[in-house]
């Protein structure tokens, strides 16, 4: 299997992350690729190559157009207004403030397009999001020369990106532009299967009313556990997308064997979709030793996880989202990618 990486990821290096009423090292930082990349070389996975550059168009197509303005200028005028530190939001129109006005001044707005305030914007964050949505365009272009799978390693990752807002250390949405790439490229349908241990909503939330891309999620209950305000059961899909967003929430100290029964439905729902392509939004922080996360998955259990993944016999496009047990995120993202490629072994 190829993998498409850029050493650009590393534009984003923030130092600041609002965890525990401190700001603390980003649990999400450059060393992550760099782990992934280096078990990849020693797994001899496959060949590596650049990403190419890719139209706005792909991203244009799920994202807002003044969202994007304001990713691209949001750390120049935050300098500019004398700040010294990161950007973090650090004010949100509230239940009891439902204004739909974008505040001008850069405080408001950083609140009006995040859904989260860990996620601290720095300089190159913008430049790396974009690089990083290359990376998936650029692998999901390989499927459409005929490879039965790649592996974007996207960084940063995308998942918790919405139409419009920021947040979960996500900026633009990676795995939902390669899918609206797949669909342009021939696909007429089109699953996103979700393993990260947090709820994709913003993935959700951008195919939430349409039927050409089925969302499946696995992931911690977020009555418990970040997003917290999305991923429940009985949010199926509206409109034209009723019955193609399956969420399958589960608790703390969660198991391979009972995580495996719920990739086993997934995988039910979108074998009887009659997906053409799956794109894996692939984090490995359902690992034990995770430390923001609370499942209880084993290295070798990875290696089940794409072994099943490959039974469906689809083109299958991996996008690398979250995991942080540093040390080991080549190990267990490797193991479900030779996984994939070894079902029976
Ligand atoms: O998949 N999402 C993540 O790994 C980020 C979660 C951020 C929690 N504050
Ligand atoms: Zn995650």
């Amino acid at each position: 299997m190829k993998t498409v990486y850029s050493p650009e990821h590393t534009l984003r290096n923030a130092k600041t992350e609002l965890t525990g009423g401190q700001l603390v090292t980003p649990f999400e930082c450059p060393q992550r690729a760099n782990y992934v990349l280096d078990a990849i070389k020693l797994a001899q996975l496959g060949d590596v190559v650049m990403p190419t550059q890719w139209s706005r168009h792909w991203v244009d197509s799920v994202h807002d157009k003044n969202y994007l303005t304001f990713l691209d200028t949001v750390w120049q005028r935050w300098v500019n207004a004398g700040n010294q530190g990161e950007a973090i939001p650090n004010v949100w129109p509230s239940r009891s403030m439902p204004s739909q006005r974008i505040p001008r001044h850069i405080e408001g707005q950083l609140g009006y397009y995040s859904l989260a305030g860990e996620t601290s914007i720095s300089e190159g964050t913008a430049e790396a999001a974009w690089v990083s949505a290359n990376v998936a365009l650029s692998a999901a272009e390989l499927l459409n020369h005929g490879e039965h799978s790649a592996f974007a390693l996207c960084r940063p990752p995308g998942h918790h990106a919405s139409n419009d807002q920021f947040g979960g250390y996500c900026f633009i949405n990676n795995a939902a532009i390669a899918a609206q790439k797949l669909r342009y490229d021939g696909a007429h349908r089109v699953a996103i299967l979700d393993v990260d241990f947090h709820h994709g909503n913003g993935t959700q939330d951008i195919f939430y009313r349409r039927d050409d891309v089925l969302f499946c999620s696995i992931h911690g209950d977020p009555m418990v556990a970040f997003p917290y305000f999305l991923g429940f059961a009985d949010e199926i899909g509206e409109g034209p997308g009723k019955g193609f967003n399956l969420n399958i929430p589960l608790p703390r100290g969660t198991s391979y064997s009972i995580w495996r029964a719920a990739l086993c439905r997934a995988i039910t729902k979108i074998l009887s979709y009659g997906a053409d392509a799956v794109v894996v939004s692939l984090g490995v922080d359902t690992y034990e030793k995770d430390p923001i996360s609370f499942f209880k998955l084993k290295s070798n259990d990875f290696i089940n996880m794409g072994q099943t993944i490959a039974e469906m016999g689809l083109p299958t496009l991996f996008v690398m989202e979250g995991g942080y047990a540093v040390e080991e995120i080549g190990t267990n993202t490797v193991n479900v990618l030779k996984g994939f490629e070894n079902p029976t072994g």
